[in-house]
Formats: C-alpha cells, structure tokens, sequence
C-alpha cells in the first residue's frame, strides 16, 4: 500500500463540506430550516464557561480594532465567518480521521462505513439544531433533511476515500497496479470532485443570497411603508433641547442616533424574529391575577409613555460605538404590575426572551422607579427585529446586558435567578459607569476671535440616569478646564459637549473626563470591561 496522505483526507473533508454548507444555506433561506453552522457555533457559546466566552469575545472585538474595522457595524460578520470556518474545520477533522482510521485497519470501506460516519456526525448535529435552534419548521422535517444530507456526506467521504486511495477496484491492495496509474486516478478525481464541490456551492450560496435579499427587500418595504422617522434631522425643532445654544463641535456624533445605526449585541449568530400577530405575554407565577397580554392590550390598556433613552452595552471599551441613544415608548411596569398583583411572597420578575437570554428585575426597583417600562416603540415606530421586537424592558442606569429585548414570558417568582450574563460572571447589578469621550478635535473647523485661533474640541458624557454635571478637558496633561454642557435629550441621555481650545501649533494630546449629577468624578483609574463596565480617561490625539 501506499504511505498515507493526510492532505488528501484534509482536502475531502473541506470539499465535501462547502457543497453541503451551500445546499444548507439555501434550505435555510427558501425554506427555513436550520443552518447547522450558526446552530453549532450558537450551542457551543452557550455552554462554554462564562470567562471562555468573554475570552473569546474580546478576541475578536480586539482583533476587529486592530483591523480598523467598526465593532458595533462587523462584530456579527465576524461570528458568522466563525461559525462557517468551525464547520469547514469540523468537516476537515473528520475526512482526516476516516481517511486514517481505515489506512491503518487496512481494510476498504463499505457503504455501512460511510452511512455510519454520516450518522456518527450527523446525529450530535441534528440533535443540537432541534435543541437551539429557532427554526418553525416542524422538528421531524428538521431530523430527516439534516440527516439525510449527513448521510450522503458520509457516502461521499467513503467515495472519495476509494478514488483516492491506490488499489481502487481491486480485491486486495497488494495485487495493485503499478503506483504511477493510481496517481494520476487519484488527481484526477480530486480535479473532478473541486470542481463538482465548486460548482455546487457558488450556485446554491449565489441563489441563497438572493433569496435572502430579496426577503430583506420585502421587510425595509414594509417597515418603510409605514414610518415616519424622527432621525431625519439629527437635531430640530422636534428635540426638546433644540433652542439650547450649546452646538455641537463639528464631528460630534449625532445626539440622537439614526436608527439604523443603533448599536446591536445579541447572544446568537442570527436574530431572533417574532410573529407580532401570534405574540403573547403571558405574566403568571406569584399574583393575584395572572393575564396573558397581547400586544393591543399593551398599547391600548395603560397609559404610553416616552423616554429619550441612551442604551450602553457592558462590554464596551472606553470610547467605544456600543452606545446609541433613541425614543422608547412603552408602559410602566407599575401600572401593569396593580393589574397583575404580584403576591407579598413575589420579589421578581423573571423575564424569557425568544433567544434562549433571561434576566431578572426586583420588584422593589419597579416599585422604585415608574420610568421602568415594557417597551414596544422605538423612535416613534414598532421596535426594530434585532432591537427586540414585539417587546422589551427598560430600566435606567443598567448596562444593556440586564435588559431583555423579545420578551416572551414574565414570571413572578420569589428566588432570584440570576441573569444571562450574569451567570456568565458579569456584574449582577451592571450600573453604568459614568464615561466621557471626545468626538472630534474638528481641525477643520479652526477659527479665530480676538487674535486668537480656536480649535472646537467635542464628544459626550454618560453616567446613566444619574446625569452629568460636568466635562472638564486639557491638554497635554495641562490643567483641566471646563466644557459647555449642551442640554440633554432627557436626564437619561447622554450630554453632548463642546470645549474651544485657544491652541498653539504642534501635536497635542487631549483629555476628558467627567462629573455626575451628585458630584462624583468619573474613576479615572483604568479598568477592563469586565466584569464591571470600563472606567479611565478617554484621550485623542491631534496636529494642529
Ligand atoms: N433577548 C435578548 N435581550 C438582550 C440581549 C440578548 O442577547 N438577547 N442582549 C443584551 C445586551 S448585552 C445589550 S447591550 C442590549 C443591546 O440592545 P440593542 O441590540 O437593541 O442595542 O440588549 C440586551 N438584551
Ligand atoms: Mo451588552
């Protein structure tokens, strides 16, 4: 026999792995069937342990900054590459071990072999896209078409073993042709194979990306339809602050985010989409009067409220794009909750989302603060698919991570138990820490009074609800002087800030930091995201 050749078990592995991620990737946006990848690589985040994840996680936010690339716009790209390479390498592991398994046996393989190698793959596969996955199609459809692509993989591998192992065709090995002629079969048939497994992929992931176009065509059409945006302008008269004097330094962020814009962070690899029309929320466990809402009797039954909101996420790094600001319209808890009843051994709410997240909210902090709300508008429109649609939670001064979006069940339990994250070791409490940062230092924007040039320097501060009292910038570790302060949207939004620096010529380093609302100076120790948020100064450098 001849010696064993472990690229050609890696090189069968990917190539009959890309055909099978393409036909999966067209089931999945024609028909709605799962697509494995994300299953597996969604399985696998959740039960690794918390630390891993973070681990990995600022891996990759790490090594997107490193790239230049925007962690709140490719972050999702990011895992969704992951995912398909984790898929491909799974593919090329198992190829290598067939291939070396029956080197080593010295033994052809039959049919059963690669049935059974389908089987031995496909089944843990199957099993955990029927555990995560959010799939409508019926669990039985599921089974049978996962299984049966797996079991041709199998065959193939089997196939592609026999072709390219000299001796193909013969009873034995030994009574082999001479090596030369198995060689070129051999190149032959993975010619034929890459160019059958190319085929295959660019044509079902070419359709399936069509598809999957057109789909998203057909949901902007529809959202567009029907909404009227406040974000034209990002500021105008409609803005409660919009006769404040204070401009923004040109190259501030726009104070309130375009909608499009608005950071995402959801625990899967893909969204998570909830029929509006068959949605319900049932509220039950420790109460008195346990109801199932629609989501009519949310918006009809109790009072509507607005709120300017600025929503942060706990992993984000000091002047990080994972904070965004919009209006949320909703219902205070405590008008639904005098409905509801909750009993005197009731003291929280566990809320279920459609993705598998969960998170707890005291009662006592609801019967604290009315603002608390469910939330089912953002900007004057029906909540956004990634941003939680039918119904989410808002509770002021929390890093996003304690504040579920798709809700799908409220239950009023006695004994905490401890939110998604927080099981995951992030802080079981994840108030927000105040933060400043600087926009712009807007060197275009150089102009001169009183003989002296000025350079507009800008940015915002966030300290959740507990608002902000003061910016104060310097240059070049010089002392710290005071910004304007431009009203906020509410005292639940950022503060967008403004400093004219009389400068002189050169390089410079600016800094900001910043006061709450009491009086308390932002930690201008620096601090990792986790487990806490991160705290420090955030600085920028700038020729002028
Ligand atoms: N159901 C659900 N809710 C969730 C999350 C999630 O993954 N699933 N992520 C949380 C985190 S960590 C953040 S920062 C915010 C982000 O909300 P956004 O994507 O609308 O900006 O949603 C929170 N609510
Ligand atoms: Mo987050």
């Amino acid at each position: 026999m001849q010696k064993l050749n472990i690229g050609v078990g890696v090189l069968s592995g990917v190539l009959l792995t890309a055909p099978l991620l393409g036909i999966m990737y067209l089931a999945n946006e024609w028909t709605g069937l799962p697509f494995a990848p994300f299953d597996l690589f969604d399985w696998i985040t959740r039960v690794l342990p918390g630390p891993l994840i973070t681990f990995g996680i600022d891996f990759m936010i790490d090594a997107l900054r490193l790239m230049g690339l925007s962690v709140a716009g490719t972050a999702k790209t990011a895992e969704h590459i992951s995912a398909v390479l984790n898929f491909f390498a799974a593919g090329a592991v198992v190829g290598t071990l067939f291939f070396v398994f029956f080197r080593f046996r010295a033994v052809w393989p039959d049919l059963t072999s690669g049935l059974v190698v389908g089987a031995l793959v496909g089944l843990p596969m199957t099993a955990i896209s029927i555990a995560i996955t959010q799939s409508t199609v019926q669990p039985l459809l599921i089974v049978l078409w996962q299984m049966g692509l797996f079991l041709v993989w199998g065959v193939m591998l089997r196939e592609a073993y026999i072709r390219t192992n000299p001796g193909y065709g013969l009873l034995s090995a030994d009574e082999g042709q001479p090596d030369t002629v198995h060689m070129i079969d051999r190149r032959s048939f993975l010619i034929r194979l890459g160019a059958a497994s190319a085929t295959i992929t660019v044509a079902s992931s070419s359709l399936g990306n069509l598809l999957s176009r057109a789909a998203r065509r057909e949901i902007e059409d529809e959202r567009d339809a029907s909404m009227t945006h406040q974000t034209e302008q990002s500021i105008g008269p409609s803005f409660p602050n919009s006769d404040d004097p204070v401009m923004p330094a040109p190259g501030t962020r726009p104070e309130y985010t375009p909608l499009k814009d608005h950071y995402k962070v959801f625990i899967r690899t893909s969204t998570t989409t909830i029929d509006g029309a068959t949605w319900s929320l049932p509220i039950f466990g420790l109460v008195e009067n346990p109801q199932i809402l629609s989501l009519e009797n949310i918006r009809n039954n109790y009072e509507p409220r607005d709120q300017y909101v600025t929503l942060s996420c706990i992993s984000g790094r000091i002047g990080t794009s994972l904070i965004s600001t919009t209006k949320w319209t909703g219902v205070s808890l405590q008008d639904i909750l005098a409905d509801i009843k909750p009993t005197n051994k009731a003291r929280y709410l566990d809320m279920t989302c459609g993705d598998g997240f969960h998170e707890t909210v005291a009662l006592d902090l609801i019967a604290s603060d009315q603002r608390i709300m469910l939330c089912y508008d953002w900007d004057g429109n029906p909540l956004p698919i990634d941003h939680g649609f039918p119904l989410r939670i808002w509770i002021p001064d929390l890093y996003g991570m304690k504040q579920p979006k798709w809700i799908t069940e409220i239950e009023v339990v006695e004994d905490l138990n401890e939110g998604y994250w927080v099981k995951r070791g992030w802080d079981p409490v994840a108030r927000v820490t105040a933060t400043s940062v600087i926009d712009t230092v807007a060197v275009n924007a150089v102009y001169e009074n009183n003989g002296q040039q000025l350079v507009p320097i800008g940015g915002i501060a966030f300290a959740g609800a507990r608002g902000i009292s003061k910016v104060e910038v310097r240059t070049d570790d010089g002392a710290w002087q005071e910004a304007n302060l431009r009203a906020p949207l509410s005292e639940t939004t950022w503060v967008l800030w403004r400093y004219d620096w009389p400068f002189t010529a050169g390089n410079h380093v600016v800094e900001v930091r910043c006061t709450e609302g009491d009086g308390t100076p932002q930690i201008e120790e620096s601090r990792g995201n986790h487990p806490s948020g991160a705290t420090g100064i955030h600085g920028k450098e700038a020729r002028l």
